[in-house]
């Protein structure tokens, strides 16, 4: 299993980009870090530009097939809470990335936390249907989620606008930040799986306090 890192750069500097952690099996160890670039060498990542044109910082990858068509896709959260996308023009074997672009719901909006703040992200099918949600922690400490409303013959993920599933813990109110329920800290770092074994999936989260909390899903 290798391992996907992406970098803070809070200035978007040149390490601000996604990072790959082979693993080998000969020498059970990884390999040195690499760093993912385009197929014309640059460093992939969102850029610069967007809300507040830190797009191409904070980076938080999550690879999946986006497209269908066997090879690893490269979804990424970053600094300024938007979900950027760059599709896998290589093979399962060997990478290649063209470029990286902001992901968009079903009415041409870019996706982001509406906290502005740093996202992370993870696909599962939150609502059981058989197909692949959009699921975001928030800067914030805010979590949501975007519905996979895609029909049988669409390659992609096609996603509703995002809705919210937790509150964010943070609220800024004019320059001050209050902080609250549920994780009186902001980050929320996800991960989401089925942790009882009832079938419905729950939430590990992560944050910024460096606690781990464990969100039980009640019903559907
Ligand atoms: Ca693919
Ligand atoms: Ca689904
Ligand atoms: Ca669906
Ligand atoms: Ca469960």
């Amino acid at each position: 299993m290798d391992i996907l890192s992406g970098s803070y750069s809070y200035k978007g500097g040149e390490s601000a980009g996604i990072y790959i952690l082979e693993y080998s099996k000969e020498k059970k160890t990884y390999k040195q870090d690499k760093k993912i670039l385009t197929s014309d060498g640059k460093t992939l990542n969102p850029g610069k530009g967007g809300r507040n044109g830190r797009r191409g910082n904070c980076l938080s990858p999550f690879a999946s097939d986006w497209d269908s068509d066997g090879d690893l896709d490269m979804l990424v959260g970053s600094m300024q809470g938007e979900i950027s996308i760059a599709i896998n023009e290589g093979t399962s074997k060997e990478y290649k990335f063209e470029k990286m672009e902001p992901l968009k719901d079903t009415k041409g909006k870019i996706i982001g936390v509406p906290s502005f703040m740093e996202s992370n992200l993870q696909l599962a099918d939150w609502d059981n249907d058989g197909d692949q949600d959009l699921m975001i922690g928030g800067g914030f400490g805010g979590i949501y989620w975007c519905e996979n409303v895609q029909k049988k013959n669409d390659k992609t993920p096609v996603l509703n606008p995002i809705k919210e599933l937790v509150p964010p813990s943070v609220k800024r109110i004019g320059n001050k930040r209050h902080y609250g329920a549920p994780f009186k800290t902001g980050c929320a770092q996800i991960y989401v799986c089925d942790f009882n074994e009832d079938g419905l999936f729950d939430m590990i989260v992560g944050d910024q306090n460096g606690y781990v909390w464990l969100l039980i899903r009640k019903n559907n």
